[in-house]
């Protein structure tokens, strides 16, 4: 109950931030995307992981204006980045099934990008199986006001959760990325190499691109271009960072 009136306090004195993470395109090692990850800092507790404030901004609903902070705010990161001498980064952004549900959700999205003028293909909108699967009608209905629009859909956290492969091909999204617990073992792991093998040839089949998540080493990065995966991100590549240390590591291309 103490965390919640936190929480609901947490917005308006400022104590949430982002933190970026870099995605990496396997074949060019640029970068060509960043996540957006919420943190907050608990005046007296310090920081707190969205695993912990999550779950509880959704079941409160806190999560839709929370949400909504994340986004703008990303947004205008991503639009200050959009005018960097080198190729522009999408902006990832993980968005909560209550979020997904929010009948105004593309009006939401709309206006932050309205607002910040960033260019809406530079706006990725990671969503989860669960999420999707739930109620797969509304869904299809939903992701086609998102793609009107002209935003980036992918699914995250990809295999952990129950997707019907009837509606994953008629599902109007253009990445999955495999959630991190099939990475880990990798390369000794040969089950889930077996797993990950297995989700790349069926994204490429199905015309979506494939994001590694929780890459950690050299060994990993190298067996994923064997495999083909396009784009990658964990900590090999970079820690979720502040927006100013992120700033650096997308630097000028040349
Ligand atoms: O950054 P970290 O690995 O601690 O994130 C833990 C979890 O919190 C992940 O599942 C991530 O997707 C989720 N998360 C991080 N930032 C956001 C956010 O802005 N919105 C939502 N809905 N989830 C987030
Ligand atoms: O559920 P989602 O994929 O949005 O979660 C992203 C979370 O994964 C972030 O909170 C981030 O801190 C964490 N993360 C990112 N890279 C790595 C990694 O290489 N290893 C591990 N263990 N966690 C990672
Ligand atoms: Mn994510
Ligand atoms: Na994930």
């Amino acid at each position: 109950v103490k965390l919640e009136v936190g929480l609901r306090k947490a917005l308006q004195n400022n104590e949430l931030y982002l933190l970026y993470q870099p995605q990496l395109d396997v074949r060019s090692s640029e970068i060509v995307g960043v996540e957006a990850l919420v943190r907050w800092r608990h005046p007296e507790r310090g920081i707190i992981s969205p695993t912990e404030f999550i779950p509880l901004a959704e079941e409160t609903g806190l999560i839709v204006p929370i949400g909504e902070w994340v986004l703008r705010t990303a947004c205008n990161q991503a639009r200050l980045w959009q005018g960097l001498p080198r190729r522009p980064v999408r902006m990832a952004v993980n968005l909560s099934a209550k979020q997904f549900k929010d009948e105004n959700l593309s009006q939401i999205v709309l206006s932050a990008l309205d607002d910040t003028g960033l260019d809406p293909k530079l706006l990725e909108l990671e969503l989860t199986e669960g999420t999707l699967m739930d109620d797969a009608m509304a869904t299809l209905a939903t992701l086609e006001r998102l793609r009107g629009i002209g935003v980036y859909l992918s699914i995250d956290d990809f295999g952990t959760g129950y997707s019907s492969m009837n509606y994953l091909k008629r599902f109007d999204v253009r990445a999955l990325k495999i959630d991190r617990s099939f990475i880990s073992g990798l390369p000794q792991d040969s089950e889930n190499a077996a797993i990950t093998r297995a989700i790349i040839a069926m994204a490429h089949g199905l015309k979506m691109a494939v994001v590694a998540e929780g890459v950690e080493t050299d060994e990993q990065l190298l067996l994923l271009e064997q495999y083909g995966c396009d784009m990658v991100q964990g900590y090999f590549l970079g820690h979720p960072s502040s927006a100013d240390a992120m700033t650096l590591m997308l630097g000028p291309l040349h």
